[in-house]
């Protein structure tokens, strides 16, 4: 028997899943919710039953405990309304952490009040509730919370003294009051805690994402010029490689290289140099389109991506940048200190001219051909006198050469 390949079938929702989903709604938020209003709900009716428990053993009344039953169940119900309904959406605190708190400690506290001599239950529940506290209440909000704590079962001390049931003892209640104060304090205390590790993690976790930026920017861009670099260049042009090969829209890579660079550096110093290059940078990224792509490829070599774009229109934009270049005035880098002959003199702003070859991508053919026949483009434009943009088709007909350079 040959073994059926296992189909990956949507599943339906089952008799269980759609009940979870009319209860705590199918939205993850809304889920999270309901889900902690359903914890505490929980814990109020184990606080119940201890309750309940008390009075079949005859340590408390059974008639307030039934009172404080409804109400506290009545409470859990309009929380649960509030939220399921969306209703808690509109205000700050959707997941009504705070007051859920609030009105859980007084029902704790009644619970001291009413609970006789099993008044003791209430005060594990109270360390439960706020630890409920510490992961949604605030520094100051849980200090409020203490203090409304120690006010709520401070007045439910003064409820079971002034009963004064037949088992009392003023002993057994001052260390209940002690306990009430070191569970308060010490909650408070781990909340300011976590509060402060919380803030921590957050501040490291901003700047983990920004360097992991600093890296991304390092890893792709060149830093003198902030162009993209050779590495992530290239990354781009095998990309767009694939796309032109499949849309078979023509695409142009053009090789720009300085003429005389070596001059620049060599006249007026390597920082003067930098300069150039930086301003050719600049003037470059205000020359080209949306969408051309420009990179630093090596010293003083740029290369070109001119997406969608037919030879002659590459041409064009070509020496329009080559004009631009030519005209550029670039401000000379300060005056060195060691000439001060020279100090008051303005010095002459820099000038450079800049050679350009460019090939058609040819489909099917490596992006690295392609750069190679524009870098013949360019070898053909510094032979014929620099200053010139040279298509590399130009080269296949020497008679053509002439007619491509243009200006200069
Ligand atoms: P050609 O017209 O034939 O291209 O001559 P060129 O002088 O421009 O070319 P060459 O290859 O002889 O010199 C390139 C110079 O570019 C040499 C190198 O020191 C300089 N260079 C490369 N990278 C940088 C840089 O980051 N900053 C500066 N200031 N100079 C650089
Ligand atoms: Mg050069
Ligand atoms: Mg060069």
């Amino acid at each position: 028997m040959s073994e059926r390949p296992a189909r990956s079938m949507p599943s339906r929702p089952t008799a269980g899943s759609r009940l979870l989903d009319l209860l705590i709604t199918a939205e993850p938020r809304q889920r999270q919710r309901l889900s902690m209003a359903g914890l505490a709900a929980l814990l109020m009716a184990c606080c119940m039953a201890a309750m309940h428990i008390a009075v079949a053993a005859g340590l408390t009344e059974p008639g307030p405990v039934r009172i404080w039953t409804v109400l506290s169940g009545g409470g859990l119900v309009v929380v649960y309304a509030l939220i399921r309904s969306g209703v808690s959406q509109r205000w700050a605190d959707p997941s009504l952490t705070l007051p859920q708190i609030v009105y859980a400690i007084a029902c704790d506290a009644a619970a001291y009040a009413i609970g006789g001599q099993a008044r003791g239950i209430a005060l594990p529940i109270l360390a439960v509730i706020l630890m409920f506290g510490m992961f949604g209440l605030s520094t100051r909000q849980m200090f409020g919370v203490m203090l409304y704590a120690m006010a709520a079962f401070g007045l439910a001390a003064v409820a079971a003294e002034w009963q004064g049931d037949a088992a009392h003892s003023t002993g057994l209640s001052l260390a209940y009051g002690i306990m009430t104060a070191v569970v308060l304090m010490g909650s408070t205390f781990l909340t300011t805690r976590l509060q402060a590790t919380r803030e921590e993690l957050r501040r490291q976790k901003h700047e983990l994402a920004r360097a992991l930026e600093h890296i991304r920017e390092l890893a792709t861009h060149d830093e003198l010029t902030g162009l993209l670099n050779r590495r992530h260049m290239l990354e781009l042009m095998r990309l767009e490689q694939r796309r032109a090969s499949r849309s078979g829209l023509p695409l142009v890579l053009a090789l720009l290289d300085m003429d005389h660079f070596k001059a620049v550096n060599d006249t007026h110093g390597h920082a003067a140099g930098d300069r150039v290059l930086q301003a050719f940078a600049q003037a470059v990224r205000t020359c080209l389109r949306e969408g051309d792509v420009v990179s630093r490829w090596g010293g003083e070599e740029f290369v070109l991506m001119l997406c969608n774009t037919p030879p002659d229109a590459a041409h064009a934009l070509l020496e329009r940048l080559r004009q631009a270049m030519a005209q550029l005035r670039i401000p000379h880098p300060a005056e060195r200190p060691e000439t001060p002959a020279r100090q008051h003199a303005a010095p002459e702003p820099l000038r450079i001219t800049v050679s350009i070859g460019f090939a058609l991508h040819v489909a099917g053919e490596r992006i690295e051909a392609t750069l190679e026949r524009a870098d013949r483009a360019l070898y053909a434009a510094k032979a014929g006198g620099r200053d010139r943009t040279v298509a590399e088709t130009a080269l296949l007909d020497p008679d053509t050469m002439a007619s491509c350079r243009i200006g200069a």
